[in-house]
């Protein structure tokens, strides 16, 4: 009898204690089942993230849609620029196709994520672009003849003094971090980038890091790396993922098996939004509170951009050798960021055919002369190859690479017609390094 009630005692104060317990499991707080079920898909069961979009295909509100305040200058200056670069991008992969320039990658398709998102930014947030966003210097006011002289690597190259490939700007100068080609080295930075604005007072609540990055470059173990950073040491990191379908031949539905990159944000317990990347008026609405929750929560949020890369992935690929070119041409005809914006201007009385054809001409004459005036500038002298590699006094390896040069310069460059000729397109034709004669 006694036993009985003793075991009976135990066993209520056993099962308080669990119950007890129950909200106090020593690594998670979540609710308890009884139900077992797996699941997969962070928008509830077997639902996509949607697509957050406030243009239908020919450029009309959608019902319900809430349209960012813009007014016709804006407006204006956004069409301009988004049209600014195939302009851009048509000359300089002709001009790469001649041997002019070694290479070059264009934006085609996806000018609406790049200047829609350039715009909803303040001009000092830090930049840290992959290799697609030379738009958003151009909105920062990165000239065209900057444009040119990085790509031709010429004397007026202040991104890298013609030791980059080109489309690898920077310009400390618009915030605009130098893009290295090591696919996704910029997400960990990014993080670290923020967090150091996070420190620094006067930027503190003020600026954020906007980073972007491919889908194909979050395949990157530095995506995972960087956003466990912005996760477990909060900072103001705004992760741009471009959704352009390829990574170079490998279509996006071979690079993953999840929904996306946006389901990837939630795992690090970052806000996270998917947005209609050819659709710019919705990609400005979505980088403005995106980087309104960075600044208010000083906290990082994940931006997928859905988008379409109607180029080639650069000068050295040819996309129809792994796309149908009819795929490429429906995706221009049916859903074109470009004519999408211009049919919403067109609607509400702010562009017609004339404007058309006089941007069109006046942005090709302006890129035509910047070309033309790169082309014939020379590039830095010779010894610059050698200069601010590192900081401090020249090391000994880079003493022994300019000596090395300077020998074989002295051997063959005036007797072998090659490297004479090559000579001859430096500043001062390379004298600095052989000094007077
Ligand atoms: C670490 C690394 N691996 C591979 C490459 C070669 N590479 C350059 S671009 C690219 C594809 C990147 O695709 P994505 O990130 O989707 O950007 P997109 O070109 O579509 O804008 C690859 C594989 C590289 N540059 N760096
Ligand atoms: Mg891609």
């Amino acid at each position: 009898m006694i036993r009985t009630e003793l075991s009976r005692t135990l066993r209520r104060a056993f099962s308080q204690a669990v119950v007890r317990r129950r909200e106090l499991l020593p690594t998670t707080s979540s609710p308890i089942v009884t139900t077992l079920d797996f699941f997969n898909s962070v928008a509830g069961k077997d639902k996509q993230i949607p697509t957050y979009r406030l243009l239908d295909g020919i450029g009309q509100p959608l019902e319900g849609a809430v349209l960012p305040e813009i007014d016709e200058p804006f407006a204006r200056r956004l069409y301009e620029q988004m049209q600014l670069l195939p302009t851009l991008d048509n000359v300089l992969y002709n001009v790469q196709r001649q041997g002019k320039i070694s290479f070059y990658m264009t934006a085609h398709g996806e000018e609406a994520t790049i200047i829609g998102s350039a715009a909803a930014l303040e001009n000092d947030d830090e930049v840290l672009g992959q290799y697609r966003e030379m738009g958003v210097l151009l909105w920062r006011g990165f000239s065209l003849d900057q444009v040119m002289a990085q790509c031709f690597g010429n004397q007026e190259d202040t991104s890298g003094k013609g030791r980059q490939m080109p489309v690898h700007f920077g310009s400390p100068e618009h915030h605009f971090h130098t893009i290295s080609s090591p696919l996704a080295t910029q997400i960990p930075q990014a993080a670290g980038v923020a967090y150091a604005l996070k420190r620094t007072p006067s930027r503190k609540s003020r600026s954020i890091a906007a980073c972007y990055f491919g889908e194909g470059a979050a395949s990157e173990g530095d995506f995972h790396a960087g956003l466990m950073l912005a996760s477990a040491i909060p900072s103001p990191t705004l992760f741009i993922a471009r959704n352009n379908g390829f990574a170079i031949s490998t279509p996006s539905t071979e690079q993953y098996n999840g929904d996306g990159i946006a389901s990837r944000g939630p795992g690090y317990g970052i806000d996270t939004v998917r947005v209609d990347g050819n659709d710019i008026l919705a990609v400005i609405s979505a980088v403005r509170e995106a980087r309104r929750r960075c600044l208010e929560q000083g906290r990082a949020v994940l931006l997928e951009a859905m988008s379409y890369r109607v180029g080639h992935h650069s000068t050295s690929d040819d996309s129809f050798a792994y796309r149908a070119r009819a795929e490429v041409e429906d995706r221009k005809r049916i859903d074109n960021p470009i004519t999408r914006f211009r049919l919403f201007m067109e609607s509400r009385g702010w562009w017609n055919a004339d404007a058309e054809t006089e941007l069109k001409a006046r942005l090709r004459d302006d890129v035509m002369k910047a070309f033309k005036r790169a082309e014939g500038l020379k590039r830095c002298e010779l010894g610059e190859l050698f200069t601010d590699v590192y900081g401090g006094p020249e090391p000994w390896n880079i003493r022994e690479q300019r000596e090395e040069l300077t020998g074989l310069l002295k051997k063959y460059g005036s007797i072998w017609e090659p490297w004479r000729n090559e000579l001859g397109k430096f500043k001062n034709k390379g004298q600095d390094l052989l000094g007077p004669k």
